[in-house]
């Protein structure tokens, strides 16, 4: 092959990886973070949630959640399965629903969609992360360290602010 050829091929390889990444990949952007602090007596009134969380609710003080913005500015979409806090036992998607005159939360199966050059809110009275279990009181102005993983991007840390309740 000629060199005159191989940079040719080199140079359409180029190109080709270029308009790959620009269209077919997810490009997350984490945005306005913030959390604030639920009392026990708040999140039961909620009504059902799963065993687990019944279970971590008996033994924490109290449980918080966290909003956020998502953005994607990629040609794929992707997904946030899960989120990990040092602060809580354990967390999980929630998603507030109304039923009836109540308004409850459950947990969202297969985590949230973050659609190509779109995004998704969590935010209140919707989609939120639970903290649940925390291991110390939050007060207005904490910084939170929070890891969410996502299907294609991978793990990402942000902070969460604590705002007022
Ligand atoms: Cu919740």
């Amino acid at each position: 092959m000629s060199k005159f050829w191989s940079f040719g091929l080199v140079m359409a390889l180029a190109l080709c990886t270029g308009c790959q990444r620009s269209s077919d990949t997810a490009e997350i952007i984490v945005d306005e973070v913030w959390s604030r602090p639920v009392l026990i007596a708040e999140a039961t009134h909620h009504g059902a949630m799963a065993d687990s969380a019944m279970a971590n609710m008996h033994h924490a003080g109290s449980n918080g959640v966290v909003y956020l913005v998502v953005k994607n500015r990629g040609g794929a979409a992707d997904r946030l399965l899960r989120a990990h806090a040092n602060v809580c036992e354990a967390t999980e998607l929630h998603e507030t629903i109304i039923d009836g005159d109540r308004m409850r939360m459950q947990p969202v199966e297969g985590g949230i969609e973050i659609p190509a050059r779109g995004s998704a809110k969590l935010e209140p009275r919707g989609r939120h992360i639970m903290l649940m279990g925390l291991k110390r009181s939050l007060a207005v102005g904490d910084s939170i360290e929070l890891h969410l993983d996502f299907e294609k991007s991978g793990s990402k840390t942000v902070f969460s602010v604590v705002r007022q309740p």
